[in-house]
């Protein structure tokens, strides 16, 4: 097994929340001043989801704060925008401060906001980096020829949704977008997938885990697997491997909210070289295991598949 669950998972769930929740799933999780900070998604009671703000000394316990950490913004641009709710937020730490890219839903439809934050005391919206139809970014924590560089996940109604790369100069103008892997068909992954951790640098490549879903007669399973991509060029993909890393299996993973999912927006690196992966189960509590990272890049590169 390539991910050992953690004993007491799940490590957090609604009844370690002070506000009404339904669900704590699908967070962000970052090494900051010595501490974990873990940014959880929520459901509110009325089924729109908020980010709350946990910490912990060892990535096993959390403390959830008094209030949440982010809401959907009452005025301005984001206001119009996240109306419906900020869900499955993703940080990286770069230049010197955290960005926070996260879903904001409207009536509009979905895109990415990105905020950023020196301390986790507030996140300051910077900019909503996408149009519609987007979800799951992850920037990568550090820049390629001057450029920063994210991962997408653009919806489409002609092709499986697949994962791009995009640029930018300065986190608000992206471009040079490229389609760098999709859904393979009749496989785990084959409806869509979308990048689920921002990538780790490892000596052999930046290790990516994302998420593949495969629609059953029971509904959709969501699982989680890895890409390793090139140190200098992450739009070049060395290898994906081919089979699934972590799939529902526990009651807390196949029973919830959403039936059969494991989703995961965080990945920590510790010094011995372990990994510390965080998921959604069931999109109803959070989960916590640990990998090693040159046993995930071996899986990529023992038994690879196409990643387009
Ligand atoms: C996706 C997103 C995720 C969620 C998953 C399973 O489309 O909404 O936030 O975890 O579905 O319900």
């Amino acid at each position: 097994m390539l991910i050992k669950r953690y004993k007491n998972n799940p490590l957090l769930t609604k009844d370690d929340v002070p506000y009404p929740v339904a669900t704590v799933h699908n967070a962000g999780v970052i090494k900051h001043n010595g501490k974990y900070v873990m940014l959880f998604r929520s459901h509110r009671l009325n089924g729109r989801s908020i980010i709350g703000l946990a910490e912990s000394d060892d990535g096993y316990h959390f403390k959830v704060n008094k209030e949440p950490f982010m809401v959907p913004a009452t005025k301005g641009l984001f206001a119009e925008y996240e109306e419906y709710g900020v869900e499955d937020p993703r940080i990286i730490y770069i230049d010197g401060e955290y960005l926070i890219t996260y879903s904001a839903y409207s009536r509009y439809g979905v895109r990415i906001g990105l905020a950023k934050t020196k301390d986790f005391k507030f996140a300051e919206r910077f900019s909503l980096i996408t149009e519609a139809d987007y979800r799951n970014v992850v920037i990568f924590p550090e820049k390629f020829n001057g450029l920063y560089a994210r991962l997408d996940r653009p919806h489409s109604e002609i092709s499986p949704w697949s994962i791009w790369i995009s640029y930018s100069p300065d986190l608000k103008f992206w471009g040079e977008s490229k389609l760098i892997m999709k859904p393979m068909q009749y496989h785990w992954d084959e409806m869509k997938i979308g990048p689920g951790a921002p990538p780790i640098k490892t000596a052999k490549g930046w290790l990516s885990i994302y998420h593949g879903v495969f629609p059953t007669m029971d509904g959709n399973v969501y699982r989680l697997g890895v890409a390793l991509h090139d140190l200098n060029d992450p739009s070049k993909i060395i290898a994906v491997g081919d089979e699934w890393i972590l799939q529902p299996e526990e009651i807390y993973e196949i029973t919830g909210y959403v039936h059969n999912v494991v989703f995961s927006c965080a990945a920590v690196p510790e010094d011995d070289g372990s990994i510390k992966i965080y998921w959604g189960g069931a999109d109803n509590v959070m989960c916590v295991g640990t990998a090693n990272a040159e046993e995930l890049i071996n899986h990529c590169l023992k038994n690879p598949r196409e990643p387009l």
